[in-house]
């Protein structure tokens, strides 16, 4: 009997919820960084075995958004919820249920499919508080399945995987067996100059930026020539981002462009542009643009 089903993983931002899915999937395919609000779509991932196939959803994390951007990533993360087959919702170890975990709460209940409770990050916590945590959560709902784990780290993964398969349904090879992920090539190459402005820049400048891919053609002898505008919110940001003497864009433009080309399996010419757009996240039209639309 083949098994298949989708799976949608939902939190708070940077609870791990990417970190989780990289982890399942044995490959980096959804970006990660210490700063919260890292994915802003909901990306498919497709994880095929002889008997089973699952499609992972990986989500925005749930917070109160605060511009356009961010309502349409809360609203990608709980649409998400509505045709799955099994719900993941992933919290950290903590000494109370924060508002932002009693919020998701309150639309997991109200949802049909079965929810495991997955604690995350037990790596950096004590024993006493897995436990108590635990004992918060499980007097909330009726959860399918508890389970405690590292996605850093791995641990319990193995075991999460196995009980997730038990819950599948009897179902088809949605997708076929090569395929890993839904997006487009360009998505990923875009999200891989984000990550590394993200993990490059401070708190206040990383979240208004938006990636936009101008140009990318593949020469004769195969290098790649890839042209971006990086686009921010203010002139002071940009400043920010150039840093002295370019050395900040430099670093941003060298660790994209490394993975980029470990991405294409090909040599890679980068030109990033940096621009700004006065309050983009709130320009329905622009974000279009960008593609933060409605995906189905
Ligand atoms: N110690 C520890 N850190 C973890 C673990 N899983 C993830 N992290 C870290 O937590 C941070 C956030 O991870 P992400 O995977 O980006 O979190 P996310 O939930 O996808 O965040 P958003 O996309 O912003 O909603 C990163 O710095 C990860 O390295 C874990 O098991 N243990
Ligand atoms: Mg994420």
């Amino acid at each position: 009997m083949f098994k298949s089903g989708f799976i949608t993983i939902v939190g708070r931002p940077n609870v791990g919820k990417s970190t989780l899915l990289n982890k399942i999937m044995g490959e980096k395919l959804s970006i990660v960084s210490n700063k919260p609000q890292t994915t802003r779509n909901n990306i498919q991932t497709i994880l095929t075995k002889e008997d089973y196939q699952m499609v992972f959803v990986d989500t925005p994390g749930i917070h109160k958004p605060k511009h356009k951007l961010g309502e349409y990533m809360v609203n990608s993360a709980k649409d998400s919820m509505k045709e799955v087959d099994l719900v993941l919702f992933l919290v950290n170890p903590d000494e109370e249920i924060g508002r932002g975990d009693a919020f998701i709460l309150e639309a997991l209940k109200n949802q049909k499919a079965p929810v495991f409770l997955v604690l995350n990050k037990i790596d950096e916590s004590t024993q006493e508080r897995v436990a108590k945590t635990l004992q918060l959560f499980a007097k909330e709902m009726d959860f399918k399945e508890i389970i405690p784990i590292s996605a850093r780290k791995g641990r319990n993964v193995d075991k999460l995987i196995e009980l997730m398969v038990g819950n599948m349904p009897e179902g088809p090879k949605y997708y076929p067996e090569d395929m890993i992920t839904d997006v487009q090539e360009k998505f990923v190459i875009s999200e891989i100059i984000r990550e590394k402005a993200l993990r490059t820049l401070r708190e206040e400048v990383p979240h208004g930026i938006a990636i936009d891919i101008i140009q990318m053609k593949k020469s004769d002898s195969g290098t790649w020539h890839i042209e971006v505008d990086m686009i921010c919110e203010k002139d002071s940001h940009k400043g920010i981002i150039i840093g002295k003497e370019g050395q900040g864009l430099k670093k941003i433009g060298e660790t994209a462009r490394y993975e980029i080309e470990r991405f294409l399996n090909a040599k890679v010419n980068l030109k990033v542009w940096v621009k700004v757009r006065k309050e983009w996240r709130d320009n329905q039209n622009f974000l279009k643009e960008l593609g933060y639309k409605k995906i189905k």
